[in-house]
């Protein structure tokens, strides 16, 4: 144990403190912090666990009941005698409330949610209860069982919507003007997070996060789709890859670097909104083009667009400012773009490839 890692990971206790698993170090005495995340098992919920397991914190985590078990631990299988995990929804309080009472996190990451932003037309009532409603009933399972805990919101750029300023960048004092289901639920949570910090001086944190992907990344999310795809093309297992809005712009950075920006914000003193993001913004059109590339063939002889995958209203252009992370934290990410989607693709190539 180094003793870096007893800063990130371990808390400083008073000796009187029992029945905990402690370190002495010198004069002082640590114990292991405790981490609480809801969407533990989702694509940022799992690289959150593995990083916070490396730092040495106790992780806690929901999941939601299923009818298919097996598949509900996959991307967290490898951490199965690492992390605590327990059934849990957004939607019950009470068990929400019982956990935390239990538990005693020092830490509550919650992120779960309906994060799928066309789906979110599809099924409004549930993604507003899950995203909406599901972090107030967070908040106050929070504020009842574990006041002293810091709490980080899940927020998105999806809140800015149509908003962009002069320079072309969206950032913290960006005006909201949402065009989803999903953007208004998440505009929502970013509110009620910020009420409660006022209102209860409460320490909650917002991340307002721009799109980040990885391996692990639904593959009904477009990058993921279009790099599943391109390796089954280039293996002969699919000849066709049908999309939506190929001129639509996003800010797309790498999951793993997106939670270190997490953690980073929650270990500053004064509770405060974060926007994180790669500065940078591609097309779908340039995506496909590297994607397809990367493996020696021209999008444009198998991409053709389906207008089943367009949405009633899109969201053009996603540029984010993330100055405030990087100048008062030391944020930075570890990904560019073409290694993010080239990791993606060999992943892909790799699993069909078995
Ligand atoms: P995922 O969809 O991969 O993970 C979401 C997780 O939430 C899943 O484990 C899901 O479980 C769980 N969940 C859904 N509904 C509920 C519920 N009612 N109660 C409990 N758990 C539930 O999303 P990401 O990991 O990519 O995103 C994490 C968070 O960050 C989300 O809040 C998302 O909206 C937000 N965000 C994501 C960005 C991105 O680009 N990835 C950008 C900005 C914000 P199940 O599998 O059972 O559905
Ligand atoms: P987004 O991500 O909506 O930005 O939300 P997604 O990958 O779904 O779409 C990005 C852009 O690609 C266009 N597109 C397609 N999208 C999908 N899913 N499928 C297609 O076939 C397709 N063709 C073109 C979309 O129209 C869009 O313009 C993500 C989610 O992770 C949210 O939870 C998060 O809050 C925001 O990013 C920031």
């Amino acid at each position: 144990m180094t003793n870096n890692k007893i800063k990130l990971g371990w808390i400083e206790i008073s000796p009187e403190e029992s029945n905990l698993e402690i370190i002495d170090v010198g004069e002082k005495h640590f114990r292991r912090k405790k981490a609480f995340i809801t969407g533990i098992a989702g694509q940022d919920g799992s690289y959150l666990a593995e990083y916070l397991v490396d730092l040495g914190y106790e992780v806690h985590g929901i999941v939601r009941r299923n009818s298919t078990p097996e598949n509900q631990h996959n991307r967290i299988d490898h951490l199965e005698d690492k992390v605590h995990t327990y059934y849990g929804d957004l939607l019950d309080q009470g068990g929400l409330e019982r956990l935390l009472d239990k538990i005693q996190p020092d830490e509550i990451y919650n992120i779960a949610a309906q994060s799928h932003v066309r789906i979110s037309f599809d099924i409004p009532q549930f993604t507003v209860q899950t995203n909406a409603l599901g972090v107030l009933n967070m908040l106050e399972a929070y504020r009842r069982a574990c006041p002293k805990a810091k709490f980080y919101q899940a927020s998105s750029s999806e809140m800015f919507g149509l908003s962009v300023e002069d320079d072309n960048f969206q950032r913290e004092t960006t005006v909201m003007n949402p065009v989803s289901p999903y953007g208004c639920s998440k505009v929502f949570g970013y509110n009620i997070v910020r009420n409660y910090r006022r209102a209860y001086k409460l320490h909650t944190v917002n991340g307002i996060l721009f799109n980040h992907e990885s391996p692990r990344r639904g593959s009904n999310f477009v990058t993921n789709k279009v790099a599943k795809a391109a390796a089954k093309i280039k293996l002969g297992l699919q000849d066709k890859l049908e999309l939506g809005n190929m001129d639509s712009y996003r800010d797309w950075g790498h999951s793993y670097d997106y939670v270190r920006a997490m953690h980073l914000m929650m270990q500053h003193d004064e509770p405060s909104d974060w926007v994180v993001s790669t500065m940078e913004t591609h097309s779908v059109r340039e995506m496909c083009e590297l994607v397809f590339s990367h493996l020696g063939l021209n999008y444009k002889d198998y991409v053709v667009q389906n207008p089943k995958f367009l949405r009633p209203e899109e969201l053009p252009y996603l540029k984010g400012d993330s100055t405030k992370i990087r100048t008062k934290l030391g944020w930075e990410p570890t990904y560019t773009f073409k290694e993010m989607m080239e990791e993606m693709v060999d992943h892909w190539l790799k699993v069909y490839t078995k």
